[in-house]
């Protein structure tokens, strides 16, 4: 199987990482972009936090924490100890290598750089060969409307509670104003084909998509568009997924997310394991294939994304 498109993932933190870490290994580096979510970014103790960029990034570059699947390998705590003495109570660990990563990101975004530009230059430093961009330049905040703690922001939900408040609702502060960049637009108009990750369609997706203009330009694209389930066996691999579909009164299978992207994508992939959901008729277009989406290693990862191109490369003549 040679497959010779170019193929934009879409993805957030840990889980699409584990996909895009397989793609960047089975294609040629110039085949790949990833569109990053950076609703999760925020400001803390002065610096530009970008977690699902850096976790792209470190997971690429070889980096990462593979334990904790962020953050990087080895990492020292050193300042993050001494805001402890100095009477501080940090609840997101950052380490000294990673501060660095933030450190430079905010100086130059300080100094007039795009998050764009400055995810490119950094990608390049940690030598990865595709292209990663973050899905706007724009300020995106996930916010967390939770019953118990009112409204936090994400990381706050996420890190500091552990992602244990009940999930009432979401919203992304800055959204209506986030702008499509050159290169997210120019990537989504020439890809031969489009993957939504395994990533949590509604923490991590659905930022992304509510860019505007974004939801459009994929939809309009006559190309494979397909989803990777995030679900297994009614649960998910890692993360809070199962459980916010429950807290929004959703039915947590496969059919749910399905229905979920239905208005976007032409196809499918849920876990082998799993019976094929049912589609209602109104998603009866969708192609589905059943792949062994648990990347639980390394050779895992590659084995779904190859799995994924040869299905790609046979779309055309089914
Ligand atoms: N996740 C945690 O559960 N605890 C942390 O202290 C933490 C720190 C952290 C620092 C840098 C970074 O890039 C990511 C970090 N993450 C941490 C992961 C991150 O909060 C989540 O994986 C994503 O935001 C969800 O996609």
């Amino acid at each position: 199987m040679t497959y010779q498109g170019h193929i934009v993932l879409f993805v957030g933190g840990v889980g699409g990482a584990k996909l895009a870490h397989g793609l960047y290994h089975t294609l040629k580096p110039q085949q790949l972009t990833i569109i990053v979510n950076t609703g999760d970014d925020f400001w803390h103790y002065g610096l530009r936090i970008c977690p699902d960029v850096d976790t792209i990034m470190y997971t690429l570059g070889g980096l990462v924490n593979r334990a904790q699947g962020w953050g990087v390998a080895d990492d020292t705590f050193t300042a993050f100890e001494t805001l402890r003495r100095y009477g501080e109570s940090p609840w997101f660990r950052l380490g000294d290598q990673d501060l660095a990563t933030h450190m430079t990101r905010t100086a130059r975004l300080r100094e007039g750089a795009t998050l764009t530009q400055i995810t490119r230059d950094l990608s390049a430093s940690v030598g990865i060969k595709c292209v990663i961009l973050p899905m706007t330049d724009s300020p995106v905040s996930t916010i967390a409307h939770t019953q118990a703690h009112g409204d936090l922001a994400f990381q706050e939900y996420f890190v500091k509670h552990r992602w244990q408040p009940a999930l009432r609702s979401l919203s992304f502060v800055g959204i209506e104003d986030a702008r499509i960049t050159p290169e997210v637009s120019e990537a989504i108009s020439r890809a031969d084909a489009i993957i939504i990750g395994p990533s949590n369609p509604w923490l991590s997706i659905q930022p992304i998509l509510q860019v505007p203009g974004l939801r459009d330009l994929i939809g309009g694209r006559d190309v494979p568009r397909i989803a990777v389930t995030p679900l297994i066996g009614g649960r998910a691999v890692k993360g809070p997924t199962a459980k916010i579909m429950a807290e929004f009164g959703l039915d947590v299978s496969v059919k749910t997310v399905v229905e979920y992207y239905s208005d976007l994508i032409n196809g499918f992939a849920y876990d082998e394991r799993d019976a094929a959901p049912e589609l209602p008729t109104d998603a009866a277009h969708i192609r589905l294939n059943a792949l062994n989406t648990l990347m639980d290693d390394e050779h895992a990862r590659q084995r779904l994304a190859h799995d994924i191109i040869a299905w790609l490369a046979d779309w055309s003549m089914k």
